[in-house]
C-alpha cells in the first residue's frame, strides 16, 4: 500500500475534460458521486477509447471482447502485472472497475491496460546553494529549499517527473533508471560510447541509497473508470549536490524541457507529482509551504 501520507484517493484530475489528447468530454460526476459506494442509477458514462491503442500497439490490450483475449485480472497474467497496489479491484461484466471511484469516462482513454497501468517515477533530488556553496533557506519559512529534475511532458506541456510506463516483465528499478536517462538525458538519442558513458553514470546514481516516497493511485488525468495509473515514486537524494553536478541534463522521448526546479507548495505539476513532492519535503525537512504543514489529503 501507499507509504507516506497514503493513497490519493478520491480523484479530482481524473474528472477533467476534454479528456487528453481529444474533444471527448466526461460525463459530470459530482463529488459527492465519486465514490462506488454511492448508488447512482443514472449514472451514464461515456465510452471512449483513443484510435492509438485500438490500433493494437505492443502495449496494450485488445478490446475486452476480443476472441482468445482472457485478462487474468488481479493477477500476474505472464509478462504483465494486473495486480493493484490497493487490493483486490472488482471486476464488473469483464472490466475492471476504478478503485478510486467514477470518473464519467469508461473505456481505456489513452491507457494500454484494462485495470492497472503501472509506472515509476524517479524523484531526483539535491539541495539548492548560494554562488558560495551554501544552503539557501526560504525566506519565510526558514527551512532549506530543495531542487528536483522535472521535464516538461510534450502531451500536455505540463511539468512533471521523468516517469514512465512499467514494461512487462521489467523490474521497478530498472524502469526508474531507464525513464530518467530516457528522458532527462536523452540516452536513446547517444550512440554506443555515449550510452556507455551514461550507463555507469546512472548506475552510480540509482545504486545510491534512495527511499520509496509513494506507491498507489495517480490522479492522472488519463483515467478511466476501467483503466487508470498506479506508480511507484523513489527518491534519490544528493545531499551534498556533487554527484549529481556533472549530471548532462538534456530532454529526451517524452520531454521537451529538462531542469532543476525548486520545490515548494506553488508548483504546479502533472496528476498528483506535487503530492510526491511534498512527501519528500517532509521527509527531507525541507521548505514546503510558508504556513503550517498542510494535511494530507486521503
Ligand atoms: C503518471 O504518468 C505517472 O506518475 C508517470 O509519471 C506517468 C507515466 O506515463 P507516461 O509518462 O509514460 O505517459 O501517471
Amino acid at each position: 500500500m501507499a507509504s507516506g501520507c497514503g493513497a490519493r484517493l478520491p480523484h479530482s484530475k481524473a474528472l477533467t475534460s476534454p479528456y487528453p489528447g481529444s474533444q471527448v468530454r466526461r460525463s459530470p460526476v459530482p463529488r459527492a458521486k465519486v465514490g462506488w459506494q454511492t448508488e447512482w442509477e443514472d449514472y451514464r458514462p461515456v465510452e471512449y477509447t483513443a484510435g492509438a491503442v485500438l490500433a493494437g500497439p505492443s502495449w496494450a490490450d485488445p478490446q475486452i471482447d476480443e476472441e482468445g483475449f482472457a485478462p487474468k485480472f488481479n493477477q500476474r497474467d505472464g509478462e504483465v502485472d494486473r495486480q493493484s497496489l490497493h487490493g483486490l479491484y472488482l471486476v464488473e461484466n469483464g472490466r475492471p472497475r476504478n478503485p478510486a471511484g467514477r470518473t464519467g469516462l469508461t473505456g481505456r482513454g489513452l491507457l494500454g491496460r484494462w485495470g492497472p497501468n503501472h509506472a515509476a517515477d524517479p524523484v531526483v533530488t539535491r539541495w539548492k546553494r548560494d554562488g558560495s556553496g551554501q544552503k539557501v533557506a526560504h525566506p519565510v519559512s526558514g527551512k532549506h529549499i530543495l531542487q528536483f529534475i522535472a521535464i516538461k511532458r510534450k502531451d500536455c506541456g505540463e511539468w512533471a517527473l521523468p516517469g514512465g510506463m512499467v514494461d512487462p516483465g521489467e523490474k521497478i528499478s530498472a524502469t526508474l533508471k531507464r525513464e530518467f536517462g530516457e528522458e532527462a538525458l536523452n540516452a536513446l538519442q547517444k550512440s554506443p560510447e555515449e550510452k556507455a558513458e551514461l550507463e555507469q553514470q546512472l548506475q552510480k546514481l540509482f545504486s545510491q541509497e534512495h527511499f520509496v516516497v509513494y506507491r498507489g493511485y495517480v490522479d492522472d488525468p488519463r483515467n478511466t473508470d476501467n483503466a487508470w495509473m498506479e506508480t511507484e515514486a523513489v527518491n534519490y537524494h544528493d545531499e551534498t549536490g556533487e554527484s549529481m553536478e556533472k549530471l548532462p541534463l538534456e530532454a529526451g522521448d517524452d520531454a521537451g524541457l529538462v531542469q532543476w526546479v525548486d520545490i515548494s507548495e506553488e508548483l504546479q505539476l502533472y496528476a498528483s507529482h506535487s503530492h510526491f513532492l511534498q512527501l519528500v519535503s517532509e521527509k527531507l525537512g525541507a521548505h514546503w509551504g510558508q504556513g503550517p504543514a498542510a494535511e494530507c489529503q486521503q
